[in-house]
């Protein structure tokens, strides 16, 4: 496929990174503006490249007319959370939406079912709607939800990948495996004292407020 195509191709793809950004970053606007804690800390999102998109399709033996069927993150959101506890919350706002502006196809816990390389996160496969040029049409986005300790090990991890074209030598691995459970029981210690942690920071909030209004 010519350049110019893909470029035609990914359009409805990025138009629902950038919608599916708006709404998550929305739902964690408006609870901060109602004073509310809210589980989601920040939201990124990215069309997969191109590259990664036929490196995808050539392990899964699909052809380029299979790709938006087959490949369900193409269009990637990530939603990162404080704790463990605040994943489930935010999978629950997700569950709630189910049948309205979009539709689950399926769920994967990578969190309880960890990944071999250590990795963690909750992912959403939906279908999402959007408007085109030419009508409406429905495409797979795939929703990861991670806590920020989750976040740092994997853009490490995925960086290191990349460098060494997957074959991360054998003292390194050692080491994002260490790395791993590290960030594992980051997440429990957070998690053990999650209310402390959060009426502190409420009381800064009331505390940055007041400052503001002076
Ligand atoms: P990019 O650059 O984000 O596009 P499989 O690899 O077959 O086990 P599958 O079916 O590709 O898994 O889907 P899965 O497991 O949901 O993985 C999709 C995305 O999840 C990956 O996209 C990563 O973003 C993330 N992910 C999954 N496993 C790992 C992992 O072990 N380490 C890290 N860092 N991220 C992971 P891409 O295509 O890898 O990359």
């Amino acid at each position: 496929m010519k350049q110019i195509e893909w470029k035609r191709t990914l359009i409805p793809y990025e138009q629902a990174v950038e919608e599916l950004k708006v709404k998550f970053k929305s739902i964690r606007n408006e609870l901060r503006a109602m004073g509310e804690y809210s589980p989601i800390e920040f939201v990124t999102g990215r069309v997969k490249k191109i590259s990664s998109i036929l490196e995808k399709a050539k392990k899964l033996d699909v052809s380029l007319e299979e790709i938006h069927d087959k490949i369900e993150d193409i269009a990637g959101i990530r939603i990162m959370c404080q704790f463990v506890e605040d994943i489930y919350t935010v999978v629950d706002y997700i569950r709630e939406r189910d049948g309205k502006d979009l539709e689950i196809v399926y769920e994967k816990d990578y969190i309880t079912n960890y990944k071999d390389s250590g990795y963690r996160s909750y992912h959403v496969i939906i279908r999402y709607p959007i408007q085109t040029a030419l009508g409406p049409k429905k495409i797979l986005a795939e929703l990861q939800i991670r806590t920020l300790a989750m976040n740092f090990w994997a853009i490490i991890e995925h960086s290191l990948k990349y460098k060494y074209k997957r074959q991360i030598p054998g003292h390194i691995n050692d080491r994002l495996e260490k790395a791993a459970h590290a960030a594992f029981k980051l997440d429990q210690e957070m998690s053990e004292i999650r209310h402390e942690i959060r009426q502190a920071q409420k009381l800064f909030e009331i505390k940055s407020n007041t400052i503001s209004n002076i």
